[in-house]
């Protein structure tokens, strides 16, 4: 009995953690986000964002005003390295976004000295690098990234 009130404790005091990290938030910007916290590749992130109905965020990354907001509500985002849609597989130094748009110089977030294409290249990016809030290329298959999912409201 007593095991089972302590269970009955932990389970009211973890319920709203869990909640609040798989919940879908909105920043206001038409868009909803959440954080999927299990270590992964860039291609299997997309693939685990996928099954949610979402793709790896796009929208947020590109606006620095929106992901403070997102980084106040998901705050796993200023914890983890997690993967955003932005990759240069196709052509080295030309990163694109997952929905086809070219990444402009305004919504670059690099952290210094990044991207540096190290060792054998380094083609897609995470956010939070060294918990600077900013980004850098990793290897794709570096499986080790949260992933930031985004759906369209
Ligand atoms: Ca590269
Ligand atoms: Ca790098």
């Amino acid at each position: 009995m007593y095991s089972f009130k302590i269970c009955v404790v932990l389970l009211i005091m973890l319920h709203p953690v869990v909640q609040a990290r798989y919940a879908w938030y909105g920043p206001g910007n038409g868009y909803a986000y959440f954080v999927i916290d299990i270590n992964l590749s860039y291609g299997d992130a997309k693939l685990q964002c996928g099954y949610y109905g979402a793709t790896l965020a796009v929208h947020a990354p590109k606006d620095r005003r929106i992901m403070k907001i997102l980084e106040e509500h998901l705050t796993v985002l200023t914890e983890q390295d997690y993967w955003i849609g932005l990759n240069d597989i196709q052509r080295e130094g030309r990163f694109v976004w997952e929905d086809g748009t070219l990444l402009t110089k305004s919504q670059e977030n690099w952290y210094p000295t990044e991207p540096n294409n190290y060792g054998r290249g380094e083609d897609c990016v995470g956010g939070n690098h060294a918990g600077s809030l900013k980004w850098n290329d990793y290897r794709c298959s570096y499986g080790k990234l949260y992933a930031l999912c985004e759906r369209a409201l």
